[in-house]
Parts: structure tokens; C-alpha cells; sequence
């Protein structure tokens, strides 16, 4: 029988047609091949509030061993807010709903090692058994997949500038289009044409929500000087918006501009002045593709002597700490 529909009424037929579930051990359940936790199928079976965390910012966002303290801080910060965190990535060729923290050491000792997965890279990362971390993109497909609908990311993918010449758009993007997930962000980094990336977002039918506020933020900075589509000021709003987009089956994303605390924003000066450093760098060392995301958040960490690591870290905390909210409130009204 498809157990795994009973998980979540949203749920892909593609999951309904796997084979019978079995235990694998007593940790997880495979369910064709993909591996939820424990936890996490529980919380998903009963509707208890789950948030979807992704592994790029692990693997390619942050050093070592700051990538896999934060990402277990991440995890505590989510569980006390009371849901369930679920890490997602692909451990030799198993797409896996939920890590062990060994595993989450392993990727985030891995690093760029790992492979950077978005949705095109899925197919060939499971084939060839490799391991992969999930940027946005396939973090939403997987977690859209087993039913989770809400998750947390630091900063997602956009038009970078010149993107209108390079082409280079985030698969973020097009996923936020096709993919009914909440993603919880302190938006878009100014290293990319924020202006651009909106309009794209519009094109692709996403909702864009500022969170308490009237702009679109700018990751390490509040505000951007784009206005938000729309503003909500209440995880409670979050989750009515959420249900909403699910119930009139409108199967594109959500995506919510947390603004970085104030605290931190008033460091980001020198990130500024850093992220027009390493732009021009790109441009001179021709650094193309997917490999200028994890350059630029390198570089600027570097330049600034850890102070955008710092403000990066704190902003994903309190991103973590609005999506459990927002999740926690969203399975409230769909019981
Ligand atoms: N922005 C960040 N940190 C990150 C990323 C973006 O501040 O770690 C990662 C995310 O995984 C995002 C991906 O989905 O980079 C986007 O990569 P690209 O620009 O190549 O689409
Ligand atoms: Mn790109």
C-alpha cells in the first residue's frame, strides 16, 4: 500500500509507486531510495511542524568547522523552537530527509569536495552514487517531495549582474516558480541584480513576502531599496499565505525576506566594499558558472577578517528561529 501518502496530503505520486517501504535498521525507512529520519516521518505522519534545511551552505557557504557548528545550532535552534529540523543531501547516491550529526560532519568536513547539487545535478549525483549537497533548488524539490513546506536557508540564488548577457540565473529561481515550498531567506545577496531577481521571481509567479517589512532585504543588509511585493508582519500570516498557495493548488513557492537583526547590519559596511572586491576579481580570474556563489562568499570572508561569516551566522539563526515559527503555525491550521 502507499504509506508514505498518508505522510502528507500534498505528497508526489512519484513516492506512491516506490516499492514497499522497509526499516533500514531502526534509523530510517527508504522510500524509492529516498531516506527520511526517523523523526522526521514521524512528525510528517502526524503533522507535526517540520522545517527543511539545505546542505550547500554547509558543504560550499562556510568553513570548516563553522559550517558544521552552525549547521547542529541550526538543528537546536529549530527543535527548541519546537518542529522538527530536517537536513537535506545526498549521501552516496541516497537522498537523505534528515541527517545524523555524523553525517552532518562528514559533509561539512567534505566541503567543496561535495558535490554543489541543484535540481539539474540530482539525477546524475544518485546514478553515480556520489554525494551531493543540495543547494535551494534541490533542497525544495526533495523536501516538496516528502511533504515538508516550509525551509530555512541563509541566502538563496538570483539574476547575478549581467546575467542578462551571462544568462547566469539561479535554478532557485525556477524552482521557487514550480515548487510549492515556503523558503524563509534573508534575501538576496547584492553581490547578484536584486532589482532583476524580482522581477524574474514575478515572472515565475512567486510570492515574495517581506517580513516586517516594506522592503526586499539584502542579506547582509535590512533593506535593498526594492520595494516587496507584499508585506507580513506575523509567522500567523506566513502560515494562512502557505495554506493558501496549497489549497488552490497553485504549486509554485513562497519565498520570505527575513531582514538580517539590526545588531549585525551595522557591521555590513565593510562587506559592501568587500563584495565589489571580489565581483571585480570574478571578472579579471573569468570565474564562471556555479563556482561564483562559493568564490564571492569565500573572498568577502576573508576580506572583511570574518565579520560576513559572523553576520552570516546570525542571520541564518534568525531565519531558523521565523521558519520554525512560520512551520509551527502552518501545521496548526492545516490539522
Ligand atoms: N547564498 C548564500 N549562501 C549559500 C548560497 C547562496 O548566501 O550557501 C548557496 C545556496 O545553496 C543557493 C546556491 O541555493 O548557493 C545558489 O547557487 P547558484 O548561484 O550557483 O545558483
Ligand atoms: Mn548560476
Amino acid at each position: 500500500q502507499c504509506r508514505v501518502a498518508t505522510i502528507a496530503r500534498h505528497i508526489s505520486p512519484a513516492l506512491c509507486s516506490a516499492p514497499n517501504p522497509f526499516m533500514m535498521g531502526t534509523q530510517a525507512i527508504v522510500d524509492g531510495g529516498i531516506q527520511i529520519r526517523a523523526d522526521v516521518r514521524d512528525a510528517l505522519e502526524r503533522g507535526f511542524p517540520v522545517v527543511a534545511l539545505e546542505s550547500t551552505i554547509i558543504s560550499h557557504g562556510m568553513p570548516y568547522p563553522q559550517n558544521f557548528e552552525t549547521a547542529k545550532e541550526v538543528e537546536s535552534i529549530v527543535r527548541d523552537s519546537g518542529a522538527v529540523p530536517a537536513t537535506i543531501a545526498i549521501l552516496d547516491g541516497a537522498p537523505c530527509i534528515g541527517l545524523e550529526e555524523a553525517e552532518l560532519k562528514k559533509l561539512a568536513q567534505l566541503g567543496k569536495k561535495a558535490i554543489k547539487t541543484s535540481r539539474r545535478d540530482i539525477a546524475h549525483v544518485i546514478a553515480k552514487q556520489a554525494t551531493g549537497a543540495t543547494t535551494v533548488s534541490a533542497t525544495m524539490f526533495f523536501a516538496a517531495k516528502v511533504g515538508i513546506s516550509v525551509f530555512v536557508t541563509g541566502g538563496i540564488g538570483g539574476v547575478h549582474r549581467d546575467g542578462e548577457i551571462t544568462m547566469d540565473v539561479s535554478s532557485d529561481l525556477t524552482e521557487l516558480g514550480r515548487t510549492a515550498v515556503t523558503v524563509v531567506c534573508a534575501g538576496v545577496k547584492s553581490i547578484l541584480d536584486i532589482p532583476r531577481t524580482l522581477e524574474f521571481l514575478e515572472t515565475q509567479g512567486v510570492t515574495v513576502i517581506g517580513y516586517g517589512t516594506d522592503e526586499f532585504p539584502a542579506f547582509f543588509t535590512p533593506r535593498s531599496g526594492c520595494k516587496a511585493p507584499t508585506r507580513v508582519n506575523t509567522a500567523e500570516e506566513c502560515a494562512a499565505i502557505t495554506v493558501a498557495n496549497m489549497n488552490m493548488g497553485l504549486q509554485s513557492g513562497i519565498l520570505v525576506g527575513v531582514p538580517i537583526p539590526a545588531h549585525y547590519a551595522a557591521a555590513a559596511e565593510p562587506v559592501e566594499i568587500a563584495i565589489q572586491t571580489s565581483l571585480k576579481e570574478i571578472k579579471d580570474k573569468n570565474i564562471t558558472g556555479a563556482a561564483v556563489t562559493p568564490f564571492v562568499l569565500n573572498r568577502v570572508n576573508e576580506l572583511t577578517g570574518g565579520a560576513s561569516l559572523s553576520a552570516n551566522i546570525a542571520l541564518i539563526k534568525n531565519n531558523a528561529r521565523v521558519g520554525s515559527e512560520i512551520a509551527i503555525a502552518t501545521a496548526a491550521l492545516v490539522e
